[in-house]
């Protein structure tokens, strides 16, 4: 098989690894998965198919302006049997609050984007998959229809990328019933794309981390076109993930934060470019920092987020001075730029470019830093994880301070996770809510877990939230509060 190829995987220890207690509890998943899909369908799946979450160690909110991110997969995953049948593509999910939800089988069906529903993600996928094979000229495959039960771990609206576990598992079903072999780097690439359809101008950083995440290393992913670099964590470090308890609801919020801030980095990057001298029509065709930040750090002594400072003005952009500036009607561009969020600029607070620029410039350095500490040959291990460290809190600061993407709670969690003796913390994925992850010794893990749950989840203000999280897990709040160490990405399991 080749080293691109998606793995055919016939036992799970290839997924899971080889802890009898964990390969155990996901026998029982598969056997209950597979048991329903009996009971629902009346036949036996074709394929199973699995693809995991993931947790962004460095690099936030810089993907979708081309910047290469650094993240790993994480053992929680969305697990999708499947089998043709029937004239639908029809939607099964285990968990019982999702009842059953049939589409057309056109792959040319508009996705629901007002609607907002996991459904939507296996129309993505599907979309994606069509699409993908009609852009690399292959014929397209037979209309059939498709049966699917789908359940999920991926811990939703956590920045844990359950959506992208979705789409990349749903991927992997519609491909692998079809018997339809494609790399790696081709899911990652048409996967990124295919989850837009949900109304999201997301980067690429989710979709291939899931798909090409591998146990034992986190991935350097860049982008254009999409690849992953292997990154050794040194010995001794250890992450842990913390849910905040409160959901990240960044596509579904009436000001849908996260396309507003795409919009203003979009528009940071024309302004910058105009401001450096770059002619107007090329200008408007720079919709990435990274094409413009060359210029930017030539007109400040090469530090690209001082040329933000010395070119742009702090505080919110309005429509009026915006148009004046760029020298287009604000709707014109935006719908250039493929956004739907026009309204935006007339919001109260107007558009901060400087601010979340200098984010992006900052935060995209950051990331082959970390890397570079990673594999430096002779710093010793305390050196590298306190190194390590500043650059998370660096992070998150720069998400805080500039890109206003934390939030009461995740600034919380954050604090609390420094006190209890994290060398670095931060919030991961989109934020607005769902997780932080901190960075702490291997040795230490245990003793940190204890404290944040004392700290956060014991506090007046979280205990309701945490009573809840215990009650539905029998006690535990191993689901919100965990270790997690780089697993395997996306596979197709050849043991239904
Ligand atoms: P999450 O938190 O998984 O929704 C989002 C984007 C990423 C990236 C991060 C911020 C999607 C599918 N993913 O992640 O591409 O931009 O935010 O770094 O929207
Ligand atoms: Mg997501």
């Amino acid at each position: 098989m080749q080293k691109d190829s998606i793995p055919l995987a016939n036992r799970l220890e290839e997924v899971y690894g080889t802890d009898p207690s964990y390969l155990g509890e996901q026998h029982a998943r598969y056997t209950a998965l597979h048991s329903r899909f009996v009971d629902l369908y009346g036949c036996q799946p074709e394929f199973i198919v699995r693809s995991p979450g993931r947790v962004n160690l460095i690099g936030e909110h810089i993907d979708y302006m081309g910047y290469g991110v650094l993240p790993m997969a994480i053992k929680q995953d969305t697990v999708i049997a499947v089998a043709r049948g029937g004239d639908k593509l029809r939607l099964n999910n285990m968990a019982s609050a999702h009842a059953e939800q049939d589409f057309s089988l056109d792959p040319a069906q508009e996705v629901d984007r007002d609607n907002h529903s996991w459904g939507n993600y296996v129309v993505c996928a599907y979309k994606g998959v069509h699409e993908h094979l009609a852009r690399a000229g292959q014929p397209a495959p037979p209309l059939f229809g498709l049966q699917l039960l789908v359940e999920g771990r991926v811990p939703q609206g956590s920045g844990l990328s359950s959506s992208a576990a979705l789409v990349c598992a749903a991927s992997l079903a519609v491909l692998a019933v079809h018997g339809i072999a494609v790399s790696k780097h081709e899911v990652a690439q048409f996967a990124a794309e295919c989850e837009k359809y949900v109304g999201t101008q997301s980067g690429g950083m989710d979709q291939a981390i899931s798909i090409m995440g591998q146990a034992g290393v986190a991935k350097l992913i860049s982008f254009n076109p999409v690849r992953a670099e292997d990154v050794r964590l040194p010995d001794g470090a250890m992450f842990v993930i913390a849910n905040s308890l409160t959901v990240s609801k960044k596509a579904v919020s009436a000001d849908f934060q996260y396309n507003m801030r795409v919009t203003e980095c979009r528009l940071a990057a024309v302004a910058l470019a105009l401001a450096c001298g770059v002619s107007p029509v090329e200008a408007g065709q720079r919709k990435l920092l990274a094409e413009v930040e060359e210029v930017v750090a030539a007109a400040a002594g090469g530090d690209a987020a001082a040329g933000v400072d010395k070119l742009l003005h702090d505080g919110g952009y309005f429509k009026a001075e915006l148009e004046e500036l760029l020298g287009v009607p604000l709707e014109q561009l935006l719908n250039e730029h493929q956004l739907r969020c026009v309204a935006l600029a007339e919001k109260s607070t107007g558009l901060w470019l400087q601010k979340r620029a200098r984010h992006v410039f900052r935060e995209a350095a950051r990331v082959p830093q970390f890397r570079a500490i990673c594999h430096a040959p002779d710093l010793g291990t305390e050196a590298k994880l306190a190194s390590l460290g500043a650059l998370m809190d660096a992070s998150q600061a720069s998400c805080r301070d500039d890109f206003v993407c934390s939030s009461t709670n995740l600034d919380r969690l954050v604090a609390a996770c420094k006190a209890a003796g994290a060398l670095g913390s931060r919030l991961t994925g989109a934020g607005w809510g769902g997780c932080t992850v901190s960075l702490v010794r291997e040795a230490d893990a245990c003793s940190f877990v204890a404290a944040v749950t004392h700290a956060y989840y014991d506090d007046p203000e979280q205990c309701e939230a945490a009573a809840g999280e215990r009650e539905a897990h029998g006690g535990s709040l191993d689901h919100v509060i965990f270790t997690s160490r780089p697993s395997s990405g996306g596979a197709i399991l050849d043991i239904a």
